[in-house]
């Protein structure tokens, strides 16, 4: 057969991979990455962000600052009509947000005017509630016989609490608040408004936070007992070392030294938000964007979810096993224990730990 009737072959490699002709063991394992990351930029990528704190701390403000665009409406606006009233009832705002190709849908779940009552006995409860709902409308989708190929995830991936900027200690309700939620969610605590603060009192108000929080068995994120490897507990020490970050927040840009920034202009200067010698935000972004917003989902995922699933599950177990007359469809041999699928093993043997240290609910 002359060369040109011969039949056409595709090429066995993909678009955009190297060649490895004189190479003869490469096998082409590590294409296995480019495959992932095409399959990822298509799905695109969903993060879940809920932030508490009394009215006025600049949460939404705060948001702006982290996605450089109006995700969250500021509740003090020139125009009235413009403003979200105070109210503790939660809502989540969806944005797609688009950066060099890669699709991420950011959904902010808001809940202003949190602890803003006389009496704030048990306010904690209907965020506990919304995240559980969230965890229960995943496993439905999860259970059903039907289920979609992509299951919507509405699941909170990280509860950004605002600490107010008072320089003393972290009020009874922080404390409350942090120690019941933080078995549920990732909590990234913040300072709140941190330019209203001293470089001194800055220092000493986030020691005084570290030492309550260890002293209240506070596991904030990034949590010790998920490190993964020697490598993660050198980067998480560092981080944990500087929680909680004391941030700024605007959405205003200025021109300083010839350069567009987000700031806030006072009388004697802009601070400058994203400048680490102002403010500690850039750390913040960092840690929720740039280096750990995968190991935030896959924690929400392996951990909170994952406890709360085997929870219900037994739950629902132990029902059916001790009223097997309610349930006639159904005949358990015995009350089996709902066992974890092997992909989770590794971190589930570190849930169990966290299990004992105490009940998450
Ligand atoms: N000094 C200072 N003011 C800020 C900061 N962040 C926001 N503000 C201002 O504080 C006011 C309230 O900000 P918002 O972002 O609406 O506060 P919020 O926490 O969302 O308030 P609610 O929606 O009522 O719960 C606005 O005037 C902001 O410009 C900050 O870091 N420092
Ligand atoms: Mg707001």
């Amino acid at each position: 057969m002359s060369e040109s009737a011969k039949p056409h072959h595709p090429t066995p490699q993909g678009k955009g991979e190297k060649t490895h002709g004189s190479d003869f063991s490469y096998v082409g394992i590590d294409a296995i990455l480019e495959q992932m990351r095409r399959k990822a930029m298509k799905q695109g990528f969903e993060l879940n962000i809920m932030v508490v704190g009394q009215s006025g701390l600049g949460k939404s403000t705060l948001m702006n600052t982290l996605f450089k665009s109006k995700v969250s409406r500021k509740s003090v606006q020139p125009n009235p009509e413009e403003r979200i009233p105070k109210t503790i009832e939660i809502k989540s705002i969806s944005h797609d947000i688009e950066e060099k190709g890669v699709r991420m849908k950011l959904t902010v779940i808001d809940t202003p005017g949190f602890g803003d009552q006389i009496n704030n006995e048990n306010c904690w409860q209907p965020i506990m509630k919304f995240i559980n709902d969230q965890y229960e409308a995943y496993l439905q989708e999860e259970i059903n016989i039907n289920r979609k190929k992509r299951i919507p995830d509405s699941r909170v991936h990280c509860c950004i609490y605002f600490i107010p900027p008072t320089g003393h200690c972290l009020r009874p309700l922080d404390v409350e608040f942090m120690r019941r939620l933080s078995k549920v969610v990732n909590i990234v605590p913040v300072i709140a408004k941190a330019d209203t603060l001293t470089l001194e009192e800055r220092d000493y108000f986030k020691q005084t936070i570290r030492e309550e929080l260890r002293a209240n068995g506070i596991d904030v994120y990034p949590q010790k007992e998920f490190d993964e490897d020697a490598e993660d507990r050198l980067i998480n020490d560092k981080i944990r070392e500087m929680i909680p970050f004391a941030v700024v927040g605007s959405d205003q840009e200025y021109q300083v030294n010839g350069k567009r920034i987000l700031g806030r202009k006072t009388k004697w200067g802009t601070i400058e938000v994203e400048n680490i010698a102002h403010c500690e935000f850039a750390y913040l972004r960092d840690l929720l964007i740039r280096t750990h917003m995968q190991n935030i989902k896959d924690i929400t995922g392996s951990i909170h979810y994952e406890t709360y699933r085997v929870r219900r599950l037994n739950e629902s177990n132990a029902h059916f096993s001790t009223h097997p007359s309610d349930h006639p469809d159904v005949q358990p041999k015995a009350n089996v224990k709902i066992l974890l699928t092997p992909p989770h093993c590794k971190i589930i043997k570190k849930e169990r730990k966290q299990k004992q240290c105490g009940a998450a609910f």
